[in-house]
């Protein structure tokens, strides 16, 4: 999809905001033209304060000018603007596709809002064609990947789980320090009951699975931008 068309899922997000409001500020593609186009806001004369939801969208806000909190100094925040990697008719979500999920859930629960913006291709009847990331601690990788291999044989899940890794083949580390363990499921059917055995394994820091936390989207298809309730 076109990143004309992400930007103006992005822009619907951007008037939403206003002055007074602290705002969590996604990561990934889609997000980036978020907090380019609200940096031009700021630039006018909005006043917001934002918080970060990676060490790449930090770098990328303080070049456009926001000012930046983080969750100690705020409790909560007024709304949150992330990407997908998927979106059901829910409004639940699989993310992480860009490693920052932990930071992204964080700042999501923080928040009184959460509003999604995304290309239509993220649209998903069910969740999981995506592979599902699996932030792990490096601790005890080998006893915890068994762990959530055997949770993913109790959910059907179609494929493998690999451990994500760089494009020059080192393995990835999260801005936490963790690592990503990617799993192939195909489908997803029982999402709360998976986000909860994944959850109690251990190891795992946390899932994908964003469930019960956007209350709206904003998706760029060919024929303009539509909302999602
Ligand atoms: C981020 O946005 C990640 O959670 C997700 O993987 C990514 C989607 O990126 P893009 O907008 O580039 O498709 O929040």
């Amino acid at each position: 999809m076109s990143e004309a068309l992400k930007r103006e899922a992005a822009a619907r997000a951007v008037a939403e905001i206003s002055s007074g409001m602290k705002v969590g500020l996604g990561t990934g593609s889609t997000a980036r033209h978020f907090v380019d186009l609200l940096g031009e806001r700021v630039t006018q004369g909005l006043e917001i304060v934002g918080v970060p939801t990676s060490e790449a969208t930090a770098r990328q806000a303080r070049d456009c000018g926001i000012p930046l909190s983080d969750l100690d100094a705020l409790d909560r925040l007024d709304v949150t603007v992330d990407g997908a990697d998927e979106i059901d008719a829910a409004l639940n979500l699989i993310k992480g596709g860009g490693g920052a999920l932990l930071r992204e859930k964080i700042v999501a629960a923080a928040s009184d809002a959460m509003i999604v913006i995304a290309d239509s291709s993220k649209l998903v009847e069910t969740l999981g064609r995506f592979p599902l990331p699996i932030e792990v601690n490096a601790f005890g990788l080998g006893a915890t990947r068994r762990a959530v291999a055997d949770v993913l044989a109790r959910h059907d899940a179609q494929g493998a789980l690999r451990l994500r890794v760089t494009a020059d083949g080192k393995d990835f580390v999260t801005d936490g320090g963790h690592f990503i363990l990617d799993a192939f499921f195909g489908r997803i059917s029982q999402p709360e009951a998976l986000s909860s055995e994944l959850l109690n394994i251990p190891g795992v820091v946390q899932h994908g699975l964003f469930l019960n936390m956007c209350r709206k989207a904003y998706v760029a298809t060919p024929n303009g931008v539509e909302t999602l309730l």
